[in-house]
């Protein structure tokens, strides 16, 4: 494992906590890190259990285009396959150099968005675009990778949460937000957009229906402090003090069992997610439950060509 210490990505970012997460060099418009020990002389002593994914277009308030969200894709989904990380910080890296702007996401590029509903990306025209790649809404995809992945993921939101990265938060399990730059708003109306799944109807159970029509219709600006108010943030804290919180919530869920975790996540997103819902938490329980000796006598019976025995096992508790 390399001992280099990354490049600062942002103003709260301490580089000698992590280290870059290799096989993802191509990356332009995100980061990912990997939180690690590390002797005092700076070489990696072990692997802490969190990841930190960050958008990293600060100059366009951190919007995504179809290759950000490629990526974040796959960043999110390593963390989900890596059995030893139990939380992803999701934020923005920043800020801007053109004018010192902070932002976590700005949602999707709007410099991008075709009026035939495509997504171009640097140098396609309506000639050459695949339309099999950028017809596709796949930010949607990120979100439901988010809800159904067995890990905690924090919204760590250093500044603008607007639109589509506005869902983002929406959808994340927790979310942290700066006191000075952590900004919320839900700009989609404005630009003729509507996220009218997760990011409109979830944050209705989750604050309410009229405070979230609130902040659909009338797309106005929220603090950090307005949003811990209304239910939709856990908590503001001081700037310089974002990355601390957000590894302190990280080091308190890395205590908890995470079988624990994962069902608890299941359960509290299987009524809003329907029968999704309830298969990601049936999932689980079946994993659980080919650990037990029963499901063993069962599979055994087969592979043996007999009757199972299931009189040693109980119909009633
Ligand atoms: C975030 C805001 C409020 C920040 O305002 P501020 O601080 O005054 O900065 P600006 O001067 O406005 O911005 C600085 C520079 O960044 C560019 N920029 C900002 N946001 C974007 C963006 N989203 N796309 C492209 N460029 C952006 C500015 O243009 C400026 O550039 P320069 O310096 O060159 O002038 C403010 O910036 C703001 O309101 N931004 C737009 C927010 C927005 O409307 N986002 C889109 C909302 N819709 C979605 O996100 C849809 C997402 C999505 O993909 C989706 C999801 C579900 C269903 C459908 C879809 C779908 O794809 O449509």
């Amino acid at each position: 494992m390399s001992n280099e210490i990354p490049a600062k990505v942002s103003d709260v970012f301490d580089p000698s906590r992590w280290r870059t997460v290799s096989g993802f060099d191509d990356f332009q418009d995100m980061t990912y890190h990997r939180q690690v020990e590390r002797s005092e002389d700076g070489a990696v002593v072990r692997d802490l259990p969190t990841v930190r994914i960050a958008f990293s277009r600060p100059e366009v308030r951190n919007a995504f285009r179809p290759g950000t969200v490629d990526e974040l894709y796959r960043a999110m989904d390593h963390a989900r396959m890596t059995p030893d990380v139990a939380t992803v910080l999701l934020t923005g890296n920043g800020p801007s150099p053109k004018d010192g702007g902070h932002s976590f996401c700005s949602g999707g590029d709007q410099r991008i968005r075709g009026r035939d509903g495509y997504r171009y990306a640097d140098g396609e025209t309506q000639e050459t675009i695949d339309p099999a790649r950028a017809g596709r809404l796949h930010i949607l995809e990120v979100q439901r990778l988010m809800r159904t992945m067995p890990k905690v993921v924090i919204a760590v939101v250093n500044g603008w949460a607007a639109g589509g990265g506005h869902s983002l938060h929406v959808v994340s399990d927790l979310t942290i937000a700066s006191r000075q730059y952590g900004k919320f708003k839900q700009t989609d109306a404005t630009v003729g957009s509507f996220d009218a799944g997760y990011g409109s109807a979830l944050l209705a159970r989750q604050i309410g229906q009229k405070a979230a029509r609130e902040i659909f219709f009338l797309a106005r600006e929220y603090s950090a402090d307005d949003m811990v108010r209304m239910g939709a943030v856990n908590e503001a804290v001081d700037h310089e003090r974002l990355e601390d919180v957000a590894l302190e919530y990280a080091a308190d869920i890395a205590r908890q069992s995470p079988q624990a975790i994962r069902m608890l996540k299941f359960a509290f997103n299987l009524a809003d997610d329907g029968l999704a819902g309830q298969q990601v938490f049936a999932g689980e329980a079946t994993r659980l439950a080919y650990m037990t000796d029963e499901a063993v006598e069962g599979k055994e019976a087969f592979l043996e060509k007999r009757d199972p025995e299931w009189s040693r096992f109980p119909y009633y508790f």
